[in-house]
């Protein structure tokens, strides 16, 4: 694995604090009702997880995710204007305003969602992989899923399936210590995640401190680079929600009533912090560029918040029906069109 480079660390901090002022701008704009909906499932705190592992894809591998999904989106290269304009349900947003929050995707950058039915996704990742492995592809797919979500049945037969068919998946296991408000030893009998890889022989990489990118690139790398010749690898990345479950979870409004745990992980364990860190400790001249990624995130996370706001909500009938259900000759057009493959 190569070291990163310079370039590459500032890279991964213009990712970290373009999610970190994105989450925290929606976090505003849903107590203030801007944004609305039922859930609001921010990622800060796991921005180390998501760039850190995402580092070691190439543009032709694909990405899948649950409901925590606009940092993927946003590493991801998708236009934050786009995205924010999802979060509002506009007519612009990356789904036309149907999906929002839990529905991001992309087929132009290989993401394939956003969902919301918890491990729904799991065995479309298994499908995903088995198209490329099938068409003898060498592209990986790169698979996000919670604590808690191992412990539902589509977790097991996804990593089951993956690993009889030497399935080209990422399973990242994203241990933030919680599935909603239940700490993983009350729903999980076995609490080191990564472990449930041992039931189907699929090969593990073990248990990563996720609050440190360049932990989870090296250890991502190694298991891509795995996945891509071999098949099936699984990795627990130890991570922390730094808001509640979904923004309507009230103890996370001020921080003024932060747990004890919380603050211990944001006070040790802040993974911009820890970049920022490294990043300074390795290569002394980047403050000002580092100052310059910090406003430009302001910037762009506030012009995309101005132009949510000004577009218009889906009201035709073609934009609220549109893109919802095909007919099933243009299923096969439509899979064809986004690259999926079908003939
Ligand atoms: C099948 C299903 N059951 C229950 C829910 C409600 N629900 C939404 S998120 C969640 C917790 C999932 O926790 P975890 O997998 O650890 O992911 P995290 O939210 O911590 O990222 C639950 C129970 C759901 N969306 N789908
Ligand atoms: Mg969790």
């Amino acid at each position: 694995m190569p070291s990163p480079t310079k370039d590459m660390l500032l890279d991964w901090y213009r990712q970290m604090v373009l999610i970190r002022e994105f989450e925290e701008t929606c976090h505003q704009l849903y107590l203030q009702k801007r944004i609305t909906g039922v859930y609001l499932h921010l990622y800060s705190g796991h921005e180390a997880s998501g760039v850190g592992s995402m580092a070691a894809l190439r543009k032709s591998d694909h990405v899948i995710t649950a409901y925590r999904d606009h940092g993927i989106a946003l590493i991801l290269g998708m236009d934050a204007n786009a995205v924010m304009a999802e979060m509002m349900g506009k007519k612009t947003g990356s789904s036309g305003g149907k999906g929002g929050s839990m529905h991001l995707a992309s087929a132009a950058h290989n993401f394939w969602g956003g969902y919301a039915i918890v491990g729904g996704h799991l065995p479309l990742a298994a499908g995903i992989a088995l198209e490329a492995r099938y068409r003898g592809k060498d592209a990986v797919t790169m698979t996000y899923v919670g604590d808690g979500a191992t412990n539902n049945g589509y977790f097991h037969e996804s990593l089951n399936m993956s690993a009889i068919w030497d399935l080209p998946v990422i399973w990242i296991i994203e241990n933030n210590g919680y599935g909603m408000g239940t700490e993983v030893a009350r729903a999980s009998g076995q609490t080191e995640l990564h472990r449930k890889a041992e039931a189907y022989g699929i090969k593990s990489f073990g248990r990563v401190d996720a609050q440190d990118a360049l932990a989870v690139y090296k250890v991502a790398s190694q298991a891509v680079a795995y996945a891509r010749d071999n098949g099936p690898a699984v990795i627990e990345h130890v991570t922390y929600r730094y808001r509640g479950h979904g923004v309507s979870d009230k103890q996370y409004d001020s921080r003024d009533d932060m747990s004890a745990e919380l603050r211990q992980w944001m006070d040790e364990r802040e993974p911009i912090k820890i970049l920022r860190d490294h990043i300074l400790g390795a290569h002394g001249d980047v403050g000002a560029a580092l100052t310059a990624h910090d406003e430009a995130a302001r910037q762009i996370v506030a012009q995309a918040v101005e132009f949510a706001e000004a577009s218009d909500l889906p009201r035709s009938r073609d934009e609220l029906l549109g893109n919802t259900y095909v007919r099933s000759p243009r299923v096969y057009k439509t899979a064809a069109s986004i690259g999926a493959g079908i003939d």
